[in-house]
């Protein structure tokens, strides 16, 4: 870890976060994590068409799988465009959603093409094809609900990509969508190391 990394203090990482190679941040996978949904830029679905669950960075529970020696906090975590597993809302609510595991794409970082000043971790969710919420968005993505407040359970299982900053939206939205693919494609897998986390996401375990 460099010095400069300023991981635990309290100094914003706002030049200095792309400071681990693929290699490295694949090693800190999977990670498990609970929050709350709370409001984000609202970009997602009016600019991009591709709407985020932003998770509350105030409630965000970390869970550290056996394989992490380091215990990570929020700070810590690498910037990267990563695919996993997500699941929003109580399992018991009435007519609610809470039951279904989502493939999701998801965004850590500071969002390089706006310039935020915060961190954000906002999974993308992304409903099976025949889903009627699927393709149902202004650029053909999935549009699901509104969930704040909502709980929200996630495993970031595998890294797909630095961020970037793009040259305007479209390509940025190029990009996401093709992250959409992949994150659909790898989520299939049968490995144990995958199926496990689609299985942790679903479970009400911590
Ligand atoms: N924002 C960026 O500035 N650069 C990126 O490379 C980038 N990649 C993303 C990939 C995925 C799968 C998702 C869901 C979001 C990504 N975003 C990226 C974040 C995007 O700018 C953000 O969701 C919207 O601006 C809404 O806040
Ligand atoms: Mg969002």
């Amino acid at each position: 870890m460099s010095s400069s990394a300023q991981v635990g203090s309290s100094e914003p990482h706002v030049l200095d976060h792309d400071h681990f190679d693929a290699k490295t941040i694949q090693e800190m996978l999977p990670l498990r994590m609970m929050s709350t949904v709370v409001r984000g830029f609202g970009r997602g679905s009016t600019d991009l068409g591709i709407p985020t669950a932003n998770l509350d960075r105030t409630a965000i529970k970390l869970l550290n799988n056996s394989s992490n020696k380091a215990l990570l906090t929020f700070d810590d975590l690498p910037c990267g465009i990563y695919w996993g597993f997500c699941r929003i809302g109580e399992k018991s609510a009435q007519g609610g959603d809470g039951t279904t595991v989502y493939k999701t794409a998801v965004s850590i970082g500071y969002n390089p093409t706006y310039n935020n000043k915060e961190k954000t971790i906002e999974p993308h969710l992304i409903a099976p094809p025949k889903d009627a919420r699927r393709h149902a968005s202004s650029c053909g993505e999935t549009l699901m609900g509104v969930f704040y407040d909502q709980p929200i359970r996630l495993s970031v299982v595998g890294y797909l990509r630095p961020e970037l900053p793009f040259e305007g939206l479209e390509k940025l939205v190029e990009a996401i969508k093709n992250d959409i693919v992949n994150a659909e494609q790898l989520g299939e897998s049968s490995d144990k190391k995958v199926t496990d986390e689609k299985e942790w996401v679903a479970s009400e375990s911590t």
